[in-house]
């Protein structure tokens, strides 16, 4: 069982077919297949194989789709890395999850030379340069024919094949580990829920580096032999043009994208006539921007909930008139739900408790570390640090109501506050710090931290500190603001009360 056979043989099925248009560039099923062959060729040449993880950073391209589906059909793990890490992140991610090949460009491998330069049985192999240790740039590699097809396939279910970094409850990042059954069962049941079809055309815009743009929208529409048509970067004008000019039948975004369209659409007004659905994840959809994209469209966007350890977790159902806002529906075929209390007892139904989860689609736990794993996990059961009730009146339809750990989702991005003050009590003018999420109507909720400076550092400011996080880490990790403040609210036990702190910031932000 590998998750590259299972695509390869779906596209294998009409290989003249274009599968992806990349920024207008067409690719059919058999064009993608050989470059894929070649890209495992090469991988295997410079010593790739079983179990060995292959870190990749590179921008959105269809060598992303080779190197990451060659990297799978060899049995290997790939690492998939966000473009917007700086230096110490990326040498975080290949140190721990000890990569012995990264694939890089030379521009964004320019900036973390320095870093990763210096690890230990690190190959590093450019896109679209000869290597530091003398390989031939990969894209020329991938243009030249090569007799054999060195893919094997020799995967388990249970094995590895992919590592996705997310942020961390208390600091460091884990990595998520991802199975081939993982990938396998989530793509076949969203294939059957969401009525994929080979007569699809997917307008994909999302990053390629994390499971929505990655697990749902790429090989969703690959196992569909549909046709994706890909952006490298969201923009909300030209996604209404696309969709009516090609014209699509389906698109996936987080919230931010669906309000920035609805910005957008006065000037556009497309004709959608041959549109199926849209679908949101990653990130609560509100309530008003789901009526206001149906009275402006005329379409319900479909909700589905989901997180990287448990990739699709629940989603509303296909038929418009049963997808309602606020709820992420149903548990996908393969997978269970509970709603649990503090006690870790099952709760009445229309009850709040963490929802727990179980099924094919839940990771194997945290790349090398067993501690972590065994705290997410109970008797089997995932605990998602959601908070949900299920309605009893509807069939135990879920709703989300909050979050019983700490955790701002920012544009479909997880960030744990944890992560951010270490960095901030890292800088030599800090204290102390707290950061919090606010909420924003672009981003959902945006990262803001408040910090108590040093008595002879005073004079900071918050730009400079801004500035410095921008150094150590994403930029959709650093706070958008930073508030100076003599002292954190804190409760009696000492511990920062961190509602107390976000009404704080809210109120001084209205008052402005
Ligand atoms: C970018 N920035 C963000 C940000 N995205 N800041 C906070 N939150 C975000 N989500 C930073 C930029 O780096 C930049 O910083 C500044 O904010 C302005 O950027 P922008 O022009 O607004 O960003 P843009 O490039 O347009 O990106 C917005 C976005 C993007 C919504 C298109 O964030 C995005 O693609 N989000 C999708 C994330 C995603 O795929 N999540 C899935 C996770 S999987 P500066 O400093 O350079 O000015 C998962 C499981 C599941 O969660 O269920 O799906």
């Amino acid at each position: 069982m590998n998750v590259a056979q299972i695509l390869a043989q779906s596209g294998a099925r009409n290989p003249g077919k274009i599968a992806v248009d990349f920024e207008g560039t067409p690719y059919t099923y058999a064009q993608i297949d050989e470059r894929v062959k070649r890209c495992a060729g090469f991988l295997k040449q410079i010593g790739v194989k079983k179990g060995d993880r292959v870190a990749i950073q590179v921008p959105k391209s269809m060598e992303f789709v080779y190197v990451h589906l060659a990297t799978l059909a060899l049995g290997a793990i790939c690492v998939p890395l966000n473009t917007g890490y700086p230096a110490s992140e990326v040498q975080y991610f290949i140190e721990d999850s000890g990569s012995t090949v990264f694939v890089t460009y030379s521009f964004g491998f320019s900036s973390v030379k320095n870093a990763v330069g210096s690890i230990k049985g690190l190959e590093v192999i450019l896109l679209d340069d000869q290597s530091p240790s003398g390989h031939e740039p990969l894209c020329d590699h991938l243009e030249k024919a090569s007799d054999t097809d060195l893919r094997t396939y020799p995967t388990e279910p249970d094995d590895v094949a992919v590592l996705f970094y997310t942020s961390g409850t208390t600091g460091k990042p884990k990595g998520a580990m991802i199975t081939h059954k993982n990938l396998i069962s989530n793509t076949q049941a969203l294939h059957e829920i969401w009525h994929w079809s080979d007569q699809d055309v997917l307008l994909h815009v999302l990053p390629l580096f994390h499971v929505h743009g990655l697990a749902v929208a790429l090989y969703g529409g690959l196992y569909a032999g549909a046709t994706i048509v890909m952006h490298e970067r969201f923009d909300p004008r030209r996604t209404w043009e696309t969709l009516e000019k090609v014209p699509c039948t389906i698109f996936m975004g987080v919230p931010t994208m669906y309000y920035r369209m609805m910005q957008e659409w006065e000037s556009v007004q497309p004709d959608l006539s041959k549109m199926r659905v849209f679908i949101s994840g990653s990130a609560p959809l509100l309530e008003n921007l789901f009526y206001r994209f149906e009275k402006t469209t005329g379409f319900r966007i479909l909700e589905r909930y989901g997180m990287t350890e448990a990739l699709m977790i629940t989603s509303n159902p296909y038929e418009p008139e049963r997808r309602i806002p606020r709820s992420v529906g149903y548990p996908l075929p393969g997978m269970k739900i509970r709603i649990v209390s503090e006690e870790g007892e099952d709760v009445e139904p229309g009850q709040v408790g963490e929802v727990w989860v179980k099924g094919n689609n839940v990771f194997k736990g945290y790349w090398n570390n067993p501690e972590k794993t065994s705290e997410t996990f109970c008797d089997g059961w995932l605990k998602s640090g959601d908070l949900g009730y299920q309605d009893p009146e509807d069939d135990l339809r879920l709703y989300l109501v909050g979050r019983a750990k700490e955790l701002i989702i920012t544009g479909g991005y997880n960030v744990y506050p944890k992560e951010v003050e270490n960095v901030l009590e890292e800088h030599e003018s800090v204290m102390e710090s707290a950061v919090v999420g606010i909420p924003d109507q672009d981003y959902g909720e945006k990262v803001v931290a408040a910090v108590v400076l040093k008595g002879d550092m005073k004079s900071i400011n918050p730009e400079e500190l801004i500035k410095y996080c921008k150094t150590k880490l994403a930029s959709y990790k650093c706070p958008k603001m930073i508030f100076k403040m003599d002292s954190l609210p804190r409760n009696a036990m000492g511990k920062v009360q961190k509602h107390v702190l976000q009404k704080v910031i809210i109120s001084k932000l209205e008052g402005q």
